[in-house]
């Protein structure tokens, strides 16, 4: 462990995150029905540290790495446990990560425990500011406290949202508004009408309104749906 372990302040890593264009999106008490591992110092977690990306900010940076271009499987993973692994040494945590499962950890209602996120039609959690151009890629159980936060509840976005648009464009109406038809959504994007999917991201993601400015990017929106075509 490094000499750093326990002494690091959530300043010094909003710092060290920021050098890979990652974000501390919130953080939160855990409590016994988490039940996390204990920590290297013997002590419970004290806080867990959200980590993720908002818009394409952090593109350049993943872009840059080895993992992007060495031909292995499962980049963007592997880069986020690297990251993240790292940073739990230095800060005397456990790091957690959001694919690893099933089980998986409820990452989604971790971060409605950290910061203003809600539940949307389409199932991702939507945020009043990053709308739904934000994903998390990895946690840190730390024994730092939790960062203070506001508590007051946004108003509901998706209630007050005109017509909704994201359960109106998907080509297959694979977004029900109850339930998400992923059969639908794969053959749809393997099939030649699936193109404008696979290059511009989900057709339903991108009619939200909310934070138009932060749309991924084409280069990393069709990174992820080749990643999610070529498992589904
Ligand atoms: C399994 C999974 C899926 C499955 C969902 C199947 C199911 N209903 O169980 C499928 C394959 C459909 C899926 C798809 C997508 N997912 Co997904 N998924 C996950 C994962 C790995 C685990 C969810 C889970 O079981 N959690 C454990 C339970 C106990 O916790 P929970 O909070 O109650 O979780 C429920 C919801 O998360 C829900 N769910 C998760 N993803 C999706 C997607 C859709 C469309 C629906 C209907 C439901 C759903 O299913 C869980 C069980 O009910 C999470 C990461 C994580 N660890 O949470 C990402 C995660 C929820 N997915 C995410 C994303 C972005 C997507 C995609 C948009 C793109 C992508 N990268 O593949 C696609 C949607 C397809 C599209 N058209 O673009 C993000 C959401 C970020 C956000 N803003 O909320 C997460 C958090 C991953 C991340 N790294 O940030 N996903
Ligand atoms: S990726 Fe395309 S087919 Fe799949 S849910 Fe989104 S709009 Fe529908
Ligand atoms: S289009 Fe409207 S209902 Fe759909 S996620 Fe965006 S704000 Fe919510």
């Amino acid at each position: 462990m490094s000499h750093l372990a326990n002494k690091g302040t959530h300043d010094d890593l909003r710092v060290a995150l920021s050098a890979h264009g990652l974000a501390l999106r919130g953080s939160f008490a855990p409590v016994s029905e988490d039940a996390l591992s204990t920590l290297s110092n013997g002590q419970a977690a004290a806080s867990v540290c959200m980590v993720g990306v908002i818009g394409s900010g952090f593109w350049p940076h993943f872009k840059a790495s080895a993992f992007f271009s060495d031909g292995q499987s499962d980049p963007l993973d592997r880069w986020s446990r690297a990251i993240g692994e790292e940073l739990a040494a230095r800060f005397g945590g456990i790091a957690l990560f959001p694919f690893d499962g099933p089980p998986y950890h409820p990452f989604q209602r971790w971060a409605d425990r950290s910061e203003p996120t809600q539940a949307s039609p389409m199932m991702l959690r939507i945020h009043p500011q990053h709308g739904l151009w934000h994903a998390y890629r990895f946690a840190l159980a730390l024994p730092l406290a939790p960062a203070s936060q506001t508590t007051a509840q946004p108003a509901d976005l998706c209630l007050s949202c005109s017509g909704q648009p994201c359960l109106q464009a998907c080509p297959v109406g694979a977004y029900t508004g109850a339930a998400f038809l992923l059969d639908a959504c794969a053959s749809h994007l393997h099939s030649s009408q699936g193109a404008h999917c696979m290059q511009s991201a989900c057709l339903a993601r991108r009619a939200c309104p909310v934070a138009p400015e932060l749309r991924y990017t084409e280069e990393h929106a069709a990174f992820h749906m080749r990643a999610f075509a070529q498992r589904h």
